[in-house]
């Protein structure tokens, strides 16, 4: 059996959240563990296609996101999101709505020349020349999370060592 729990992605975008959580559900899934993946792909194209990228409309992403995921959570399934969550208190609000030992925490953290680097969509690129505002990183900002449970440098880490580094701390406390 296992202890479920949120597995609760959060960086720059192009750090590598959807990369590695991707990874991780497989990795969960050789083990028999079931899961859901909530990223903006299934998120802000349904359930939150009415929020934009403002400050309080990127609270109100993680608010629906902490909700739902709590629902999974008691469904009994092992939960991975991968949003930016840009506001420590966004992220410690959906901590407050789990009991302890429910929300794991991930920093994946990469440096902002790293991720505007790889940029996969040209959005930094966009944001550089003023054609999308409020980017993170760019124009709005990221708060760094102060005591997440993990830390993943993917400027170190290839996928498989980010997704060996997760799945021994699950092990070690005993989630699965
Ligand atoms: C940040 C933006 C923005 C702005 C569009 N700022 O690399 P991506 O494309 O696939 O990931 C980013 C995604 C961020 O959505 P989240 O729901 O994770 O954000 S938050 O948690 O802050 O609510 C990026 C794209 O959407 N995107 N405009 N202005 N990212």
């Amino acid at each position: 059996g296992h202890k479920s729990a949120i597995l609760w992605f959060t960086g720059l975008s192009g750090s590598g959240k959807s990369t590695v959580s991707v990874a991780l559900e497989t990795a969960l899934h050789t083990k028999g563990i079931h899961t859901y993946r909530l990223d903006g792909d299934n998120v802000r194209h349904g359930l939150n296609k009415n929020l934009g990228f403002s400050q309080e409309d990127r609270t109100e992403n993680i608010r629906r996101i902490g909700e739902v995921s709590k629902l999974m959570v008691d469904a009994g399934l092992f939960t991975l999101t991968a949003f930016i969550s840009p506001y420590r208190e966004d992220r410690e609000q959906v901590r407050n709505l789990m009991e302890a030992g429910e929300f794991i925490e991930i920093y994946v953290k990469a440096s902002l020349e790293t991720c505007e680097q790889r940029d996969p969509k040209g959005l930094y690129k966009k944001a550089r020349v003023g054609e999308i505002r409020d980017f993170t990183g760019i124009d709005a900002p990221y708060e760094e999370p102060n005591n997440p449970e993990i830390i993943i440098d993917t400027n170190q880490l290839s996928i498989e060592e980010s997704v060996k580094v997760i799945a021994s701390y699950l092990s070690e406390k005993d989630y699965i």
